[in-house]
């Protein structure tokens, strides 16, 4: 399938490994190649690929995992970390000081458009902003800059023949502490343009050049980023029209790989239409998630408690696994997540469980909760001792009755009869469950 944008193929991705319940190093594999079919199918740069994929391999393919952290949530933050640091690791900043900016770029890149956008951009900020219509190539452009100029209530600068000679009238004339220069573009960087720019950044001393970049160029922003960088100087890139592309995370990563930082990125036709770049932001953006804390939680809710997984196959279950069970029941039917790892669960195992269990009642769930927390420690890890003078015990210390104390204990038995029929049978050596006591050391 043909995916639509690179936002939908990477949000298929983190989804699945979100959905996932225990990962290991097969499906570490299988995702690395999942994301590297969605990077190239945008247009990333296959070295660039490979680059990130050996950086997410390294970090959770380790043998010592760091503590407290299950396999899957070590691959769902290392794929969210590696991400933000492909696309620029770090957020932009642009000094809200007095200022001199220089706009250049090829033909239609979006460079006039994106003079009017900063010039808004450090308006909202407080600061006078003017602007200087320095192309003189194009017949219109310094009428399209005045007309944004007054849409914005921006004075814009023309006076004067060449583009060096206009900017030195502006700046003569300007009061604004923010002046940003709108340059001519062509087709390619050719020995003209180098020197039109060279000349009007003499003139102009610029604090700021920002180079201008359609993101449908892909990869390629890349190598124009240091054409220009290695002819004129820059000190940033604007990515503009990331609206209409599915290529602008090929040319955030392109960008970064040249060495070159993004500021801004364009993401529509308005002057309000301009962000500080920010890659968690976008990271964030692309993949659904306001940030890593709620991803984090995501593959946590889907996840299975590795400690219980190991109990379980050794045939421990006690109270208290039978409570974490009920609660993560509450989030989405994590027994079930469980269940569905053991050969044959499905059927065989799942009759045998007490009736209405899969799809128990919150308010019964929660009773039971009381129940165990009644319980002393020693009952929550030998339920067997629990005769019937306890249960008339946990019954006035819960506040259940005494038959909803006792059906819970025979959904206890019932269950904790499940999963001893798991161990030793057929179920450790072959199948899912067998992999994951591989994973778990505990081999058989
Ligand atoms: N969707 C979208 N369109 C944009 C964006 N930035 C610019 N455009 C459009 O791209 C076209 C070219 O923009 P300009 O600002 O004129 O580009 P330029 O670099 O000044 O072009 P030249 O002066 O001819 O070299 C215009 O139609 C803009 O409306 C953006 O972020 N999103
Ligand atoms: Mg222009």
């Amino acid at each position: 399938m043909v995916l639509d944008t690179f936002g939908d193929s990477l949000k298929k991705v983190f989804s699945k490994v979100t959905g996932y319940s225990l990962v290991d190093k097969e499906k570490v594999e299988a995702l690395i190649i999942e994301l590297q079919r969605a990077l190239i199918h945008a247009d990333v740069d296959i070295e660039l690929v490979a680059e990130l994929s050996e950086r997410i391999k390294k970090r959770v393919l380790k043998k010592e995992l760091p503590k407290g952290m299950t396999m899957k949530e070590v691959l769902v933050k290392g794929l969210y970390d590696e991400l933000v640091w492909f696309l620029g690791e770090d957020k932009a900043t642009i000094d809200l000081k007095k200022q001199k900016i220089l706009l250049i770029g090829l033909f239609g890149a979006g460079k006039t458009t994106a003079s009017g956008k900063i010039a808004k951009w450090f308006q909202t900020r407080g600061m006078q902003t003017g602007m200087v219509a320095c192309d003189t190539y194009r017949p219109a452009a310094q009428d399209q800059l005045e007309q944004i100029g007054k849409r914005i209530s921006a004075p814009v600068y023309r006076d004067g023949k060449k583009p060096h000679d206009i900017a030195k009238n502006a700046l003569k004339k300007s009061k604004e502490g923010v002046l940003i220069f709108d340059s001519a573009g062509r087709d390619a960087l050719d020995k003209e343009l180098a020197k039109e720019l060279k000349d009007l950044s003499k003139v102009v001393k610029p604090d700021n050049v920002f180079l201008v970049i359609p993101a449908e160029l892909g990869q390629d922003a890349g190598k124009q980023a240091s054409e220009f960088t290695k002819l004129v100087g820059i000190t940033g890139i604007i990515i503009t029209k990331m609206d209409g592309t599915a290529k602008g995370g090929a040319a955030l990563a392109a960008c970064r790989a040249a060495g070159a930082s993004v500021k801004f990125i364009g993401v529509g036709e308005k002057v309000a239409d301009l962000e500080l770049y920010d890659p968690k932001r976008f990271v964030g953006r692309l993949i659904g998630y306001g940030d890593l804390e709620g991803l984090m939680e995501k593959a946590k809710e889907a996840g299975v408690d590795e400690d219980a997984a190991k109990r379980m196959l050794e045939g421990k279950f006690t109270m208290d696994d039978f409570k974490e069970q009920l609660k993560s029941m509450k989030g989405m039917g994590s027994m079930s997540g469980m269940l569905d790892m053991l050969p044959g669960a499905s059927s065989a195992i799942k009759k045998k469980l007490p009736a209405g269990f899969m799809d128990m009642q919150e308010g019964k769930m929660k009773k039971w909760e009381h129940a165990i927390n009644s319980m002393t420690k020693k009952e929550r890890e030998e339920p067997e001792m629990i005769n019937s003078t306890r249960i008339k015990r946990i019954s006035s210390g819960s506040g259940l009755k005494l038959d909803e104390v006792r059906s819970l204990m025979k959904s206890y038995k019932q269950i904790k009869k499940v999963m001893k029929m798991t161990k030793g049978g057929k179920a450790f050596k072959r199948g899912p469950f067998a992999k994951i006591a591989k994973q778990l050391g505990m081999g058989v």
